[in-house]
């Protein structure tokens, strides 16, 4: 690719009449850029206007270097700058041109006159112009300490701005063209471009011309065409744009006292941002931050008493039962906080008064005594939302459990044990709900993703593991959870459907997955299993 100093050397070059656009900061530049054109002019005017200092080297050189690094970054198109005199003799002028390589600017131009410079648009005695072989020696060192030999160095010639003639403005021509100058720009502040005309006549091509017609405006831009000039430049117009714009939208806010007559006018917020190209930081940051925070609500359904549990359970609901010198809820609880879930909902039923806390928000079943835990999961409904854990309020788990659901990438996940043996529902009485797999479990399945085909309530061939009570949604689960739930609840026997009636609707029209554990879990559903919970 063409450096941008090769660009603006092949703009200077070229047989077309070329076109640079003032521009002040990264902004306007980029506005410039969008707009169409191929390179900007980096306007002294401008630049100190936007900074709100005079045009009279008022913003130090280091200080305009800022600006244009902000500017060069913005864009792609070559920058010339406005180098003024050169903020200084030939040392300064050389030491700028390394510092405007580094910047990626493409080339800079200097007018002979004397620093501090005066804007070539004010009285004519302010602008005394440089001794002729002061600035030729000036052009030679910025020549000589280039690194990039396409980049441009442009002579300008302030003779008709101070008031001499066109013989002094050829033979300063001349002179810099000798010296070294890639271009000379001629500049005139007539409202015709008369002085123009004489100049290019005589000078007859010996070097590209550029000029700037901000006083002769109304000029026919083919005439410059005509004229052979190689290059205009629309020195001040960004600027002076924004001023008059900013003018009529402040002082309508301040009479107005309100935003409401402005709005329509200016531009939107999401241009802002375009401009910015914060659409490139908005996919950056999915290349390279860490994912966002995941989200995550955890449902415990907590409302049966467990009646068989005889006098343990008559004051009080089976979740609150203690394991290790801690009620099984709140082990539960301290679980999904220790992985980070704040949002935890329980449904409590049986003695809800005793189930209350700061680290969770309840829901009630009240008809817990005649109802199962998918009426309790159907009561909090509103809190199945993004990635949710839900789990059987009489589960004791190891935490690692979790962090396996979180990670797995499925809609519908559930957690089925695999080392299941002996224990069948009519057996032992209690209540079990069996999975068959399209795989039966072994130490490839476990890593792997396992399809749920079926939930029992009796063990039969086929079946391969155990739900222990356990499952996760992520969004798409969540709503496919939704729609069967309220599709399941207007069925006269949905106060006694257990979570096997859900998940065997959500395998008629959605998969299943099932991750196995071995062990590492129990329900509590007698005194006997409260009894080996103990040093679980
Ligand atoms: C500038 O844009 O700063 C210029 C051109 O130098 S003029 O203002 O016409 O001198
Ligand atoms: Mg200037």
């Amino acid at each position: 690719m063409l450096s941008k100093a090769s660009l603006l050397r092949g703009m200077l070059r070229s047989s077309e009449l070329e076109f640079l656009m003032e521009a002040h900061d990264g902004l306007s530049a980029k506005i410039a850029e969008e707009a169409g054109f191929r390179g900007l002019w980096a306007s002294g005017l401008a630049m100190s206007a936007a900074l709100g200092v005079r045009d009279s080297n008022e913003a130090s050189w280091t200080q305009i270097l800022e600006v244009l690094e902000f500017m060069s970054d913005a864009t792609r198109v070559p920058i010339l700058l406005d180098g003024d005199t050169g903020y200084g003799n030939f040392n300064n002028a050389r030491r700028l041109v390394r510092k405007l390589h580094q910047r990626g600017i493409a080339g800079v131009c200097i007018e002979d006159k004397l620093f501090p410079k005066s804007n070539s648009f004010l009285d004519e005695a302010k602008q005394p112009l440089a001794d002729i072989d002061e600035f030729c020696g000036k052009i030679k060192a910025m020549q000589d300490s280039k690194h990039d030999t396409a980049f441009v160095v442009l002579a300008r010639v302030e003779a008709f701005i101070a008031g001499w003639g066109l013989a002094e403005a050829l033979r300063r021509a001349e002179a810099y063209r000798v010296a070294g100058a890639d271009a000379v720009l001629i500049h005139s502040k007539k409202s015709t471009s008369l002085e123009i005309d004489a100049f290019m006549q005589e000078w007859a091509g010996r070097l590209p011309v550029v000029i700037v017609p901000t006083k002769y405006y109304s000029t026919p831009t083919d005439k410059f065409r005509d004229l052979g000039v190689s290059m205009v430049i629309w020195a001040n117009h960004a600027i002076r744009a924004s001023i008059a714009a900013m003018q009529s939208t402040t002082r309508r806010i301040f009479l107005d006292q309100s935003l409401a007559n402005v709005e329509s006018q200016i531009a939107t917020i999401a241009e802002v941002f375009r401009l910015q190209g914060d659409d490139e930081l908005q996919a950056a940051e999915k290349r390279y931050l860490p994912a966002a925070e995941l989200r995550v609500n955890a449902i415990i359904l907590a409302a049966a008493q467990g009646v068989r549990f005889g006098e343990l359970t008559e004051a009080q609901p089976k979740a609150l039962l203690k394991v290790n010198g801690k009620s099984i809820l709140q082990t539960q609880v301290d679980h999904f906080r220790g992985i980070g879930v704040k949002d935890i909902t329980v449904v409590r039923g049986f003695r809800k008064d005793l189930i209350e806390g700061d680290a969770f928000t309840t829901i009630d079943n009240d008809a817990f005594a005649e109802t199962t835990e998918l009426y309790s999961l159907h009561r909090a409904l509103d809190a199945v939302r993004g990635t949710t854990l839900i789990s059987y309020g009489d589960l004791v788990f190891k935490p690692y459990i979790l962090n396996e659901l979180l990670h797995d990438p499925n809609s519908v996940t559930i957690i089925a044990d695999a080392d299941f043996a002996g224990a069948d529902s009519a057996a032992d009485g209690a209540y079990h709900e069996w999975v068959v797999t399209d795989q039966p479990y072994s130490r490839r399945a476990s890593y792997g993703f396992v399809q749920l085909r079926a939930v029992e309530e009796r063990i039969r061939e086929g079946c391969s593991g155990e739900f222990i009570g356990l499952l996760k949604v992520n969004e798409v689960g969540a709503g496919i959870v939704k729609q069967h739930l309220e599709a399941l609840v207007l069925e006269p026997d949905f106060a006694t459907m257990r979570m096997r009636h859900l998940l065997a609707r959500i395998l008629t029209t959605d998969t299943v997955a099932v991750k196995f554990i071995r062990g590492s879990w129990m329900d509590i559903n007698s005194i006997v299993d409260l009894q080996r919970a103990e040093g679980f």
